[in-house]
């Protein structure tokens, strides 16, 4: 735990993994028993901590001492939520996040993952049509000494604190141009989607302010009008509310779990150590 934030909100999300699960990531054997009971375990975890607050979980005790039984054992997990998504051009499935020198949105290309910086709130896959990823994992190979911790706030909190301007919501619901992320390309720069939105009923949310800024800046897009700026500007506001937001640090060993479609989320500008960067694994999910 930090000594500067005695309370971690990641608390109320930690859990020691089923045991079952815990041998089906462990054993290398196929065994199908074992893994629908593992799975039958996960979904359930899944349903108490994602589908309801706090909308996260984190697995604790998860090995990470070598890099190719990690990999392998995150898409085995992944396999048990759902469908592991690509991440980028290259066909990325599990990104490693850290820094590499670059600002948020810098540039055409550099995204938050590549960055140390904090802030932002956001859900992942901004840059991507929809559906968005209804789930992405952070595994903690590395953690920094300083910063680094995760913020995140749920959807609902966060509406629920939005000002009663008339037609704020309804114009985090029109389109938005969001900056696709993909540099020179002869595909269109950006994609047209609303912040707010519904999936399967619920409400939902799909952001990142510069991603969105910057999306709005190419010459075939239309510039943010006031509303729409006032609207994000209530948004980053809310996010800004310490009250609702949660803030909590992984450690090393620990896989987190986020619902993306009902929570946003960021960190703190960390700090490395250059003889030993934070690392984590992300991956992304759409739900079976
Ligand atoms: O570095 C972190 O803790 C979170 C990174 C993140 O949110 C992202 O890469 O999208
Ligand atoms: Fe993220």
């Amino acid at each position: 735990m930090d000594p500067l934030h005695p309370y971690d909100a990641l608390d109320q999300s930690r859990v020691l993994p089923p045991k079952s699960l815990r041998d089906f990531l462990q054993y290398e054997r196929q065994d199908s028993r074992l893994e629908a009971h593992a799975k039958k375990q996960l979904l359930s975890l899944v349903h108490t901590f994602l589908d309801n607050p706090p909308g996260v979980l984190v697995l604790t005790g998860v090995p990470i001492d070598d890099p190719s039984t990690t990999r392998d054992m995150i898409l085995k997990f992944t396999g048990l939520l759902g469908q592991v998504l690509t991440q980028d051009r290259n066909g990325t499935i599990i990104k490693e996040v850290r820094d590499r020198g670059t600002l948020i949105g810098e540039g055409a290309e550099a995204k938050y993952s590549e960055s140390r910086f904090g802030g932002n709130f956001h859900t992942d896959g901004a840059e991507l049509p929809l559906p968005a990823p209804d789930f992405f994992t952070l595994l903690c190979v590395r953690q920094s000494r300083i910063g680094g911790e995760l913020q995140y706030a749920r959807l609902n909190d966060v509406i629920a604190n939005l000002p009663r301007t008339r037609g704020l919501l309804a114009t985090l619901q029109g389109y938005f141009y969001f900056d696709r992320r993909i540099g020179n390309s002869y595909d269109a720069p950006t994609i047209r989607k609303p912040v707010l939105y519904r999936h399967n009923g619920h409400a939902a949310i799909t952001y990142l302010r510069k991603y969105i800024e910057r999306g709005h800046q190419f010459p075939s897009s239309p510039p943010l009008t006031r509303f729409q700026i006032e609207a994000l500007d209530a948004l980053d506001n809310a996010t800004s509310n310490t009250q609702l937001v949660n803030v909590g640090k992984l450690n090393e060993g620990e896989l987190a779990i986020f619902n993306n479609l009902t929570c946003l989320h960021a960190r703190t500008t960390f700090v490395d150590n250059p003889r030993r960067t934070r690392l984590l694994l992300r991956t992304w999910i759409r739900r079976r």
